[in-house]
């Protein structure tokens, strides 16, 4: 059998927690497959209508060796409106938090609140993730206006596609070299690090109304 490169010390045994969050619809379970099937190609494919929470073991390989982490998703409808104590179930341990919208900007600002609600609970590596980079978008924005984005919550910004595999090798790269090596500069990675929880974040107004103390089936 083939030695894998692992690497050294206590973060090499680690298995990291990567979980998946975002919009409705926004390509969270197919991007969840995608990392799936690189650790296992007969892995099963996410239920259309799948409510419990889905959790694949994922090995990536980087030029540094191998990284062992668990990607989840939770499978909750509606995070804007999810409650404190299924958000402190998401966050539990997270180590890497990935928040999926579409390329468009009122879905990367949804996606910027749901960031800042995650942020009241704990900060740790953030990836603003835009989907759908294939489909056509008049709306389309451009990967330096989600840096911006990304950058005003402290998050790295990666437009992709999930179904075509648009930008996924970048998008796995850039997790495991953040995860082993957090002081790397990604955008603002720093910034994450550094950055405090932040008090009560400002509703987009795109969002229907509710809050995030209000009632959300998991
Ligand atoms: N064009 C395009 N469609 C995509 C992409 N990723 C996902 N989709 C489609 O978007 C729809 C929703 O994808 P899902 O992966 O189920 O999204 P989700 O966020 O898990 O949805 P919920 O769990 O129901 O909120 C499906 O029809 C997918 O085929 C992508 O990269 N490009
Ligand atoms: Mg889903």
């Amino acid at each position: 059998m083939k030695d894998v490169k692992q690497y050294k010390g206590v973060e090499g045994h680690k298995t990291f927690k990567v979980t998946i969050i975002g919009l409705p619809k926004s390509g969270k379970s197919t991007l969840l497959y995608q990392f799936a099937k690189l650790s296992d190609p007969f892995t099963r494919q996410p239920g259309y209508f799948e409510t419990l929470r889905d959790e694949r073991p994922v090995t990536l390989q980087t030029s540094g060796g191998a990284v062992n982490c668990l990607f989840i998703d939770n499978n909750i409808n509606d995070y804007a409106n999810a409650r404190p104590d299924q958000w402190q179930r998401i966050i539990a341990d997270t180590d890497c938090l990935i928040c999926m919208c579409e390329c468009n900007a009122a879905s990367v600002q949804q996606a910027q609140y749901l960031i800042q609600i995650f942020r009241q609970y704990q900060n740790c590596l953030t990836l603003l993730v835009a989907n759908k980079s294939d489909d056509y978008d008049p709306d389309q924005i451009k990967q330096g206006q989600l840096d911006g984005y990304a950058s005003q919550v402290g998050a790295v910004g990666l437009m992709i596609s999930a179904v075509q595999g648009l930008n996924f090798d970048h998008l796995q790269f850039i997790i495991a070299d953040l995860l082993m090596n957090p002081r790397q500069k990604y955008g603002n990675i720093q910034a994450v690090q550094s950055m405090p929880k932040r008090a009560q974040p400002n509703r987009p107004k795109n969002l229907v109304p509710g809050g995030a103390m209000g009632g959300c089936c998991m």
